[in-house]
């Protein structure tokens, strides 16, 4: 399929119909990313350090690539051609957004530089509006450092208290203790959809009804389910949901916070300066609306356009068929993995996706990466920015493969093969 670049809000060449059609051809995916055929060390790159940030389709590459060739302007500035189109990409982006996660309105799609800028923004703007000093917000002992310290910067700038729930072993919250937390002072539950570190889902819909009950707000943490799980927000009935591009195929610098219109609408903005307002006067400035409230200064243009462009590529091959495939993978290399004598392995819940977090006997984490890096094996290692939960689980960091779209059972096995190297040099 040929792109008409004259056309604006085009969607990119996905070959919807042909992958509608047959099984699922990871080969095929795989040759959709240039970097996927490098070596490393002089072996075939073994990328499994997706959870990080995934790598990029050509379909965006070309995006980014034609966008500045025949599209680039200033958004929502500009009168003339180029402007407009820049404007209408941009936009477009918002609404492929939209459609991805089933909002009901693009205002409730506000671009920003990434989830943790998201949850800032919620922490900053919301958070000082709607909170008053001694309301209550509860996280989880299985948080992301980007969901625990803007709580923790708004608890020392404005007196709110931070309340911890335990998790399981497995990295599951623990239901019958989080729901004991809940007071008349609770106003927020702010948790991720699924751990970073242990790849763990949480069970997003009885958070929001535990919420519901006590009438606090919900906000998700979606970092890592955006990408591997079907997120409806409005079945959810989530009140935020936060995201980034970069882990969904797309570029880095740009992100999303998905807020219910009328609780955009009620928000201060966050940051002041260019496109976010109605009038200004030396003495009094007015708001624009949201999104535009929330997007102050020239926003990421090529970035979103591109996003938009992963967020196709995603949804041409079908994102329950994405799902199916990394759980194969990742129910494969977990039986590889366990079956390593002197290998642990963290987060074995039943609800799970796309992360294997493990530690070896014989080697710290650190040492595992940097061997598993020499065969070409890219793997995280480190407290994955979960220092807390590392702490929950005795110990200061682990290893971590993660799964993507294109990842393969023979990858699986180059990482079993490689860990054998690891015993082989220091057991
Ligand atoms: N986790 C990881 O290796 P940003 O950096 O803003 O795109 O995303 C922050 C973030 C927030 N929540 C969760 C659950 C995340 O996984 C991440 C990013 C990466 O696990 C980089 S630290």
């Amino acid at each position: 399929m040929e792109r008409d670049v004259n056309e604006s809000s085009r969607t990119f060449p996905i070959r919807e119909a042909e992958f509608a059609a047959d099984a699922y051809d990871v080969e095929r995916i795989r040759a959709d990313f240039p970097i996927l055929s490098s070596q490393v060390h002089g072996h075939p790159l073994c990328y499994l350090d997706n959870a990080a940030s995934a790598q990029k389709p050509r379909a965006v590459l070309d995006a980014v690539r034609d966008a500045y060739e025949t599209t680039y302007a200033n958004v929502h500035r500009g009168v003339h051609y180029l402007s407009e189109r820049a404007t209408t990409e941009y936009e477009a982006a918002r609404t492929k957004t939209r459609r991805f996660i089933n909002a009901r309105h693009d205002s409730e799609i506000v671009f920003t530089r990434g989830a943790t800028e998201s949850i800032n923004l919620v922490a900053a703007s919301f958070g000082r509006a709607f909170l008053a000093p001694g309301d209550e917000i509860i996280i989880s002992e299985v948080e992301h450092h980007s969901n625990i310290i803007p709580w923790q910067l708004l608890r020392d700038s404005h007196g709110v208290v931070l309340k911890v729930a335990p998790i399981s072993d497995d990295g599951e919250i623990d239901f019958e203790c989080f729901e004991k937390l809940f007071t008349q002072r609770t106003k927020l539950v702010a948790v991720s959809h699924m751990s970073n570190a242990l790849g763990t889902i949480q069970p997003a819909r009885r958070i929001v009804d535990a919420a519901r009950a006590h009438g606090a707000w919900v906000l998700f943490d979606g970092c890592q389910a955006a990408i591997h799980l079907p997120v409806d927000v409005q079945e959810l009935d989530c009140d935020f949901y936060a995201f980034s591009s970069h882990k969904i195929y797309g570029p880095s610098g740009i992100g999303v916070l998905y807020g219910k219109a009328e609780i955009l609408d009620a928000m201060p903005p966050y940051q002041g300066g260019g496109e976010m307002i109605k009038t200004v006067t030396f003495e009094e400035t007015t708001w624009a609306d949201p999104p535009a409230r929330f997007e102050a200064g020239t926003p990421s243009i090529v970035q979103a356009i591109g996003f938009g462009a992963a967020l196709d590529y995603v949804t041409g091959i079908g994102k329950e068929r994405i799902q199916r495939h990394e759980s194969d993978v990742l129910g494969y290399a977990t039986q590889r993995l366990a079956a390593i004598d002197g290998v642990r392995l963290f987060g074995t819940a039943p609800a799970k996706a796309s992360v294997l977090s493990f530690n070896m006997d014989c080697a710290h984490p650190h040492d595992v990466a940097t061997v598993l890096d020499r065969s070409g094996v890219a793997v995280r290692a480190g407290h994955h920015c979960a220092q807390p939960l590392m702490k929950r689980l005795g110990v200061t960091a682990t290893v971590r493969a993660s799964f993507a779209m294109y990842s393969t059972r023979a990858e699986a096995d180059a990482l079993a093969g490689a860990l054998q190297s690891v015993k082989e040099i220091f057991a």
